[in-house]
């Protein structure tokens, strides 16, 4: 397997649970290392602009709200497959149908207010920690 970056977020409700610690300690069991991070309350703009891809559908103006209610905080991390370990780790979208052990199935509470994100390709983990870290940002671990 190739190492890999993604971009993950924890969003604003897991953040106001005061479950970062509990989140970051899941990666790092996974064997995930987290090479830059920084904590944000997103403006509108910024929102909208992550969640592009998503602007024609009907949950876009409820998940734009969502990500700027509170502060989230944004990690990259790295490892051996990064970007489906992370996506196995979070869970299915919709914490009703995320598998038993999944941060979304612990800590989740709705398909809207899903506690994290985390890129879902190459080409987008690229393009998404583009979006928030300058690459000297990054503390790559191998
Ligand atoms: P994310 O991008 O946040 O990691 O989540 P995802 O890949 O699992 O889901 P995606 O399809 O990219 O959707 C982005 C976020 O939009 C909200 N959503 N709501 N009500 C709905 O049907 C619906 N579908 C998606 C979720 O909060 C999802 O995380
Ligand atoms: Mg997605």
């Amino acid at each position: 397997m190739a190492l890999e970056r993604t971009l993950s977020i924890i969003k604003p409700d897991a953040v106001a649970k005061n479950a970062i610690g509990e989140i970051y300690a899941r990666f790092e069991k996974a064997g995930l290392r987290i090479v830059a991070a920084k904590m944000k309350h997103l403006s509108r703009r910024e929102a909208e602009g992550f969640y592009a891809v998503h602007r024609e559908r009907p949950f876009f103006k409820p998940l734009v709200e969502f990500m700027i209610s509170g502060p989230v905080m944004i990690q990259v991390l790295e490892g051996e497959g990064a970007i489906m370990k992370n996506r196995d780790l979070m869970g299915a979208t919709d914490p009703k149908k995320a598998a038993p052990g999944t941060i979304r199935a612990d800590f989740a509470q709705s398909i809207d207010a899903n506690a994290v994100h985390g890129s879902d390709g190459a080409d987008t983990a690229k393009a998404e920690i583009a979006y928030f870290f300058a690459e000297t940002e990054l503390c790559p671990r191998g």
